[in-house]
């Protein structure tokens, strides 16, 4: 386990890295020391050659937002000579899947940063929603883009107009979330969906990821090329041939990354 500033991270035996966004206090309002944690983290666990990340926060937040009392003061100048915001994107570029396991809020930036995570699993309790509007700004690290891509034009605009919170059952309806389960089990429940991932071949892992992100990135016949290829290119490994082979002898697989 290592311990930051305002996180926390912890990369398991098998395979499984947890993120834990962790300033409690503040509802774990994104500042730019967590920022800077947050790349370094993601390295760690690169490092640590994790294979599936769990993205959580502490307490009763996912995280509500950028950190308002940081802002408040900075310039246009500020804000555009130091590309405060950049480092978050490095969540979205992880090759790894990622699975965000969400308590609480997740505004502004923490619903941002939710929307990178490839698999989202949300409390009952859970809300999201893009309120920088009633701040005098807008979303700046996908609020606009990824939330629009995700759950259409007219939810979009709606969110990001009024600013409004979705509880977890709308989202969940509106294609925001993946599952939602009890507060309690959250974090389980995420945890144990990565376990699940961790197991099975990393190059297929991979495949899968890049042809589902493809998929909001180009015209349907180049991503159905892609993933056709993708597809073909798994035959090359040995994974393939031990996966088929583990059900037609009814017997669990034994990946290798091979
Ligand atoms: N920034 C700084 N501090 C915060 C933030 C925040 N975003 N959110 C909560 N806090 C602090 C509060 O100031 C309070 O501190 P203190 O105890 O010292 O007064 C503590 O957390 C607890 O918060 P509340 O007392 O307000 O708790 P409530 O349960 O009454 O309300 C809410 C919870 C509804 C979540 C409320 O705190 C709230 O509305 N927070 C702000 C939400 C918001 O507007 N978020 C958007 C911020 S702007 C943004 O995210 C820009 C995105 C683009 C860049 C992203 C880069 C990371």
């Amino acid at each position: 386990m290592s311990t930051y500033d305002t996180l926390s991270l912890a990369v398991g035996d098998d395979g499984v890295a947890l993120l834990t966004l962790n300033r409690p206090d503040a509802l774990n309002a994104l500042n730019s020391t967590m920022m800077r944690e947050f790349a370094e983290a993601l390295d760690e666990a690169t490092r640590a050659e994790a294979r599936v990340l769990v993205l959580t926060g502490a307490g009763r937040a996912f995280a509500a937002g950028a950190d308002i009392a940081e802002m408040r003061d900075r310039t246009f100048g500020d804000m555009t000579d130091a590309d405060h915001l950049s480092l978050w994107e490095r969540l979205a570029q992880l090759r790894i899947p990622t699975i965000g396991a969400v308590n609480g809020f997740a505004l502004g930036g923490g619903c941002e940063i939710a929307m990178m995570c490839d698999v989202l699993i949300a409390g009952e309790g859970a809300s999201f929603g893009q309120p920088e509007i009633a701040l005098g700004i807008i979303p700046g690290i996908g609020g606009t883009q990824r939330l629009t891509r995700i759950v259409g034009k007219a939810q979009a605009m709606d969110l990001v107009l009024t600013g409004r919170r979705v509880d977890a059952a709308e989202a969940h309806r509106i294609g925001l979330v993946s599952r939602v389960v009890s507060d309690a089990d959250v974090l389980d429940e995420a945890l144990t969906a990565a376990r699940k991932i961790a197991g099975f071949s990393a190059r297929a892992v991979r495949a899968a990821k890049e042809c589902v992100l493809r998929a909001d990135q180009t015209p349907l016949s180049e991503g159905l090329l892609f993933e056709r290829r993708w597809f073909h290119s798994l035959f090359a490994f040995a994974d393939q041939t031990e996966g088929m082979s583990a059900f037609l002898d009814k017997r669990p697989a034994r990946f290798t990354d091979g």
